[in-house]
């Protein structure tokens, strides 16, 4: 069964802005990811302004926003919200404070991008989406930036046109190569493995029903005491079976990969490219180290579909709804890390706006 996804009616999206005047953004939380799409909107993006920054570091806030034509600063970000020429929202702040600023931008009625997770938790995530149902119509995109990376859309044109047969298994490899001081192993769940998580569902049509998580006994030294790696099964009500390989400190390079495994064939998508040199008896390649640069494009992409879609009166992307699935799905998985069990997950029914949309 497919996972639901909005339907254009009856849960329209009204158009916001005007189509003549670039969107005015304001951009909550400047830290890594936000001063990412802060450049992104300010020098790649056509048809978008930043119009604020909110940071509880103001000095941070200040000096992103300096250089950028009438881009006020705030520490409060629903001030942020408030600010003269405000139309959307991008939200880049760190995972707990996104509850709040989500439903303060569903009470002003305003399109918003949400960076992952939606929200940390899947009881906030239910609230999330209630908000917005409540509200009549979809304003909510999640960042799942998987879904604009070329390769991943090209894999899952391939696995939709059937050439290759059913999906039997998707095998994925997440590598990073460090993580924050602050990172926790849940989050290897919640904050990395929710990538494959919206991606598993996205490329192969099916709702994710049980987690397990493995860890092999012996293990590497995680250099913030974070056990790796650790090996995620996700089964779908479509029988399909996806075993996530994370890493959390792989120290030597950032890799993300999918192999599915169909009736007729295999596809892969991940393997490094590019330059590659010969010399003194060797060749060899580079690996990305980190995540903004492996995605650029597909953050690209993202941010401009959603600059295009929300001055055309559309959403785009993962909707509220993929969020809440991919928080629950997460809890799940984080209590089978815990436990050691398999999981089985049981999503709560989905509001009717969100039932047979694909
Ligand atoms: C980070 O927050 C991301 O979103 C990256 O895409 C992911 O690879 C990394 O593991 C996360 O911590």
């Amino acid at each position: 069964m497919p996972p639901p996804t909005p339907p254009a009616e009856p849960f329209p999206v009204p158009p916001h802005g005007s189509s003549s005047v670039p969107l005015g953004v304001a951009v909550l939380g400047a830290g890594k990811m936000g001063a990412d799409h802060i450049r992104r909107l300010d020098t790649v993006i056509g048809g978008a302004r930043v119009a604020a920054v909110a940071d509880p570091d103001e000095a941070r806030a200040k000096s992103l926003a300096a250089g950028i034509d009438g881009c006020a600063t705030f520490t409060d970000p629903v001030a942020a919200l408030e600010a003269p020429g405000v139309d959307a929202v991008l939200i880049a702040s760190p995972g707990p404070a996104h509850e709040a600023a989500l439903l303060a931008a569903l009470e002003r009625d305003l399109p918003v991008l949400c960076e992952k997770p939606m929200v940390p938790d899947a009881e906030a995530a239910l609230r999330v989406v209630e908000a917005e149902v409540g509200l009549g119509h979809r304003r909510i995109s999640v960042g799942f930036m998987r879904r604009f990376d070329a390769e991943h859309q090209r894999l899952k044109a391939l696995l939709a046109a059937g050439e290759l047969g059913a999906p039997r298994l998707l095998h994925c490899r997440h590598r990073n190569v460090s993580v924050h001081p602050y990172f926790t192993e849940a989050m290897l769940i919640t904050d990395s493995v929710a990538h494959e998580v919206d991606a598993a569902r996205w490329l192969l049509g099916q709702e994710i029903t049980a987690v397990q998580v493995f860890r092999p006994t012996a293990q590497l030294p995680g250099r913030t005491g974070i056990p790796d790696p650790q090996l995620v099964i996700l089964e779908t009500d479509g029988g399909v079976v996806v075993d996530v390989e994370i890493l959390a400190n792989g120290g030597f390079g950032y890799q993300v990969a999918t192999e599915a495994v169909c009736e007729r064939g295999t596809a892969r998508i991940g393997e490094p490219q590019g330059l590659t040199t010969s010399t003194a008896g060797r060749w060899g390649g580079e690996i990305t180290q980190d995540y903004l640069v492996r995605f650029a494009d597909a953050y690209d992409r993202e941010v401009r579909a959603w600059v295009a879609a929300t001055r055309r009166g559309e959403t785009t992307g993962a909707s509220s709804w993929d969020g809440y699935a991919v928080a629950a799905i997460c809890a799940a998985g984080v209590e089978a890390q815990r436990t050691g069990h398999r999981v089985p997950i049981q999503l709560a029914p989905a509001p009717a706006a969100f039932v047979n949309g694909v």
